[in-house]
């Protein structure tokens, strides 16, 4: 791709505004700032302009213009994610769907709804709810990110161990692919035995493939009356032995682990410890507890764990309103670190290998990072972990790159000998595409790229993001 003259962008402009209003085809510096980069702030956004489609026709048109001109387009959810796909750093056309949010449908006997893909995470939410029903895939960003962006990301987030992932929520997709073409994929259908599932090579592809307009989602019932705990642990050890033991006896929804370190981050702002006792960690977990049927079980586990040293201290929620105190212990981590530019991980290997791998990465890191604040926290009930690290405020930013990326190699190497990925839930990227490797062999990603050419041959969808 090609940058481009002021002169030759207006022409480029003035061509797109003959397909969509000129009001929505932005180059001023407030909106290439905004809609240029994501919740990364590692690139300095340089789009060319920014597009806001207001029709399926009018993405449609965009793309196939952007095939005529070879013009690269960064296709724009909320921007809430945290590897740099949706940054648009090389002069591309970011084209956001934030417009295009309209709920299209609902059906009751199908449980499903269909909106676009501009469709905000918590107004879908919020309108299954008001239908008596539930989209379970939920995470801290939901009143920001888009179902486009999701799907596009396979968002994970904070329900995986009993919902699974956003993938496991769409039965449908619109989507305009790299060529131009407009394709209608399974249409709601629960079953379709008829060749190979295009839809599902859309959930993932961080918009390398074309452009996700419309999506039809699984709706279930909502959680009933689900309690907290959150769990005072002494070490990484009784994390997973909890867990097992819990699982097996509890419908659980939830389970995530922090550190006490992290904890503090959310404690200066503002937000209370769950109980006296410091731990190490400490555990949160959800469970359906319909009028209360399931507490004294809960605190039976609970009596079992002290007893096996697994933890030393909790709190079990009495009430909605605590619940969501308790919760936001964890789900406000990420934000509450922001300022201090942290170095993300999202690893993840199978459940049955985070013990060992908890072990050796605490080894590892307190070899390598000796001098940086290393947080822990993350889904361990799925396997998946977050690891930041805080930049000190002393050292330059390129600098903290480098040394994190370095030691990077080393926990990446661990991750692939337990047969993990180094993005379990946040995507590849610009971040984590130099360490693609590790987790992909190079046969199956002469396989990606195949698949890429088929749906953009002249690669102007999203370009450099997964692999170059
Ligand atoms: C979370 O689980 C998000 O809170 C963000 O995925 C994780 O900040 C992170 O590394
Ligand atoms: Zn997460």
């Amino acid at each position: 791709m090609t940058m481009h003259t002021a002169s030759e962008t207006a022409v480029l402009l003035d061509g797109v505004r003959a397909f969509v209003e000129p009001a929505h085809v932005r180059a001023d510096p407030d909106s290439r700032l905004n809609y240029g980069r994501d919740w990364t702030r590692l690139y300095a956004p340089n789009p060319l302009a920014v597009v806001l489609p207001g029709t399926v026709e009018q993405v449609q048109r965009l793309v196939r213009y952007a095939n005529d001109h070879r013009l690269a387009l960064v296709p724009s959810g909320g921007r809430t994610g945290l590897s740099g796909a949706a940054v648009a750093c090389r002069g591309e056309l970011v084209v956001s769907l934030e417009r295009m949010s309209r709920i299209l449908d609902f059906d009751p006997v199908d449980r499903s709804l269909t909106c676009q893909a501009g469709a905000v995470t918590e107004a879908v939410q919020n309108f299954a709810r008001e239908r008596g029903l539930y989209y379970p895939v939920d995470f801290a960003s939901r009143g920001s990110s888009q179902i486009g962006g999701n799907i596009a990301t396979n968002a994970g987030g904070i329900k995986v161990v009993r919902y699974g992932l956003t993938r496991d929520w769409v039965t449908g997709l619109k989507v305009v692919t790299g060529r131009g073409d407009l394709l209608d994929l399974n249409r709601g259908l629960i079953k379709n035995a008829s060749g190979y599932d295009l839809r599902h090579l859309f959930v993932g592809s961080e918009g390398t493939l074309g452009i996700i307009v419309e999506a039809t989602l699984k709706l279930t019932r909502p959680l009933r009356e689900p309690s907290v705990m959150v769990l005072g642990v002494p070490d990484l050890n009784g994390i997973m032995a909890i867990y097992g033991l819990l699982r097996g006896k509890l419908e659980l929804s939830a389970f995530e682990f922090f550190s006490e370190l992290a904890l503090r981050h959310v404690l200066k702002k503002g937000l209370h410890r769950p109980f006296d006792t410091e731990t190490p960690y400490y555990v949160l977990t959800e469970f359906e507890n319909p009028d209360g049927l399931h507490t004294d079980a809960a605190l039976a586990l609970f009596e079992h764990c002290a007893e096996q040293g697994w933890l030393v201290d909790g709190v079990i929620s009495q009430s909605e309103t605590q619940a969501k105190e308790l919760w936001r212990l964890r789900e406000d981590i990420s934000e509450s670190i922001a300022e201090h530019q942290p170095y993300k991980n999202d690893i993840a290997v199978r459940i049955s290998r985070v013990p060992a791998l908890l072990g050796e990465i605490d080894e590892l890191l307190a070899r390598e990072y000796p001098d940086f604040e290393v947080l822990w926290y993350g889904h361990i009930g799925d396997g998946n972990l977050h690891i930041n690290i805080l930049k000190p405020a002393d050292l330059e930013s390129a600098t903290f790159a480098q040394q994190c990326g370095a030691v990077s190699e080393h926990l990446f190497a661990v991750l692939q000998r337990h047969g993990g990925s180094i993005s379990a839930e946040h995507g590849v990227g610009l971040t984590k595409k130099p360490y693609l490797h590790y987790t992909r062999a190079e046969t199956e990603i002469g396989y990606l790229r195949a698949i890429k050419q088929a749906f953009d041959p002249n690669g102007i969808m999203n370009p450099g993001k997964i692999f170059d």
